[in-house]
């Protein structure tokens, strides 16, 4: 308890969080100990949290995605998570308004962070999805979802753009809302 001031977290973050995300000055402040704890130097490097989505998927190769969920996370692009970035990301990815969710979707799907997402991204992301889905899981699936290109070909369907087109970010989130079976595509979810 001896360096609780500097283990405390600055009244300026506390502040922003606050109003950024709906949690509690409380929730914050057991989760900023914690994450203090598992991470002494206050930063997440992309190793350690590849290690931590591994541990996720025994079975599975997380590693590109979870490289995808960090660039998405690390907001300031200085290549760590930070413990504002983390929340914000917690805050995005769990619980939240479904559009929010959204919003997050969005970055990871573009990629080079242009501010638009085309085929090619939306590829590269069904193919991470893919590395995380056990082998005989794979084989459960739909026929017309069983490769990471028909995943990312009907996925694409759904926002109704020729192939050399570009999503922005509000078609991305209209698209998702309007089709029952794109918020699953775009994301992983285990087979019961
Ligand atoms: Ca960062
Ligand atoms: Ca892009």
């Amino acid at each position: 308890m001896g360096n609780s001031k500097s283990s405390a977290m600055s009244k300026e973050i506390l502040k922003d969080l606050k109003l950024t995300t709906n949690f509690s000055e409380n929730e914050l402040s057991q989760w900023y100990e914690n994450f203090q704890k598992q991470c002494p130097s206050g930063r997440i490097a992309p190793n350690e949290f590849m290690q931590i989505y591994n541990r996720f998927f025994p079975d599975s190769d997380a590693t590109t995605y979870a490289k995808h969920v960090f660039r998405s996370f690390d907001t300031n692009d200085d290549g760590t998570l930070d413990f504002k970035e983390y929340i914000i990301a917690l805050h995005m990815t769990s619980g939240g308004k479904t559009e929010r969710k959204l919003e997050w979707a969005f970055s990871l799907f573009d990629v080079d962070k242009n501010g638009y997402i085309t085929k090619a991204e939306v590829t590269e992301i069904c193919n991470a999805i893919f590395k995380m889905i056990p082998k005989e899981d794979q084989e459960k699936l739909p026929a017309d979802e069983n490769t990471p290109e028909k995943r990312a070909e009907k996925l694409w369907s759904y926002f109704k753009k020729k192939d050399n087109e570009r999503l922005a970010e509000g078609e991305f989130i209209q698209g998702v809302m309007d089709n029952d079976n794109a918020l699953h595509l775009i994301q992983y979810n285990p087979l019961k």
